[in-house]
């Protein structure tokens, strides 16, 4: 702005001078004087008018500017304090659904231990552990059966570490182990196929006085073959569930 008043002002003080010197041929210079300044007065008094609109424009310019930025700044203090305050009802919020979904997760936990009663979850299995009433070996795997279970198939070192550290001493449990069609080759009567994990005593299995056909384990011994006909506490299994 200022830039074009000025280029504006050395224009009419050029155009002035022109008309000065126009004046010089054929009139006096008092004469030239009165018709020269007749000529330029408006365009004087114009730029006048402008340089009191640019003058009140800077006047006001920063004032508006620090009024406008003042403005923006508290809609945007403003804009702060309410994302602050929707943050927190959301954090609230958050903070309420997670209890709700471990309460849930809490009441899913006890019914499923109610539905699988007398199961009970060891690891990630659900076994029943008959300590009192003794079976013989079919005689176990039969009453596993009648609870809609099988006796206890051992998969890994862990599963039988989580298993053993239930039994009571002194005891012996039948699990699903035997090799009663081919002596020496173990089945699992749980999955019907070769049984993949072992964990046997030392010196077992000795098939002693070749009649030691079942697996049973002790919480001292681990694994051992014994004659399917002993009467021994044993372990059922819900291998349905995780
Ligand atoms: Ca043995």
């Amino acid at each position: 702005m200022r830039c074009s008043i000025i280029i504006f002002v050395l224009f009419a003080i050029t155009f002035g001078r022109s008309l000065s010197q126009h004046c010089d041929v054929d009139e006096s210079q008092h004469e030239c004087g009165g018709y020269c300044y007749g000529a330029v007065k408006p365009v004087l008094e114009y730029l006048a008018i402008l340089h009191k609109r640019v003058e009140a424009y800077e006047a006001n310019q920063p004032a508006d500017t620090a009024s406008k930025i003042l403005l923006i700044d508290e809609k945007l203090k403003t804009l702060g304090r309410q994302t602050a305050i929707q943050e927190e009802l959301l954090n609230s919020k958050i903070q309420k659904l997670e209890q709700q979904l471990a309460s849930v997760q809490e009441t899913i936990s006890k019914l499923k231990h109610k539905v699988f009663e007398p199961f009970q979850k060891i690891g990630s299995k659900y076994y029943y552990i008959e300590h009192e009433n003794k079976k013989t070996w079919h005689g176990a795997l039969k009453k596993c059966l009648e609870m809609g279970a099988q006796l206890a198939s051992l998969q890994n070192e862990n599963e039988m570490k989580e298993l053993r550290s239930r039994l009571k001493p002194h005891q012996k449990y039948w699990i699903d182990l035997n090799d009663l069609d081919k002596e020496g080759e173990f089945i699992s009567a749980t999955t019907g196929v070769k049984g993949t994990f072992f964990h046997w005593y030392k010196g077992e299995p000795n098939n002693l006085a070749n009649s030691e056909h079942c697996v049973d384990l002790t919480f001292e011994y681990a694994m051992s073959d014994r004659s399917c006909d002993l009467t021994h506490c044993y372990i059922c299994e819900l291998s349905f569930v995780d």
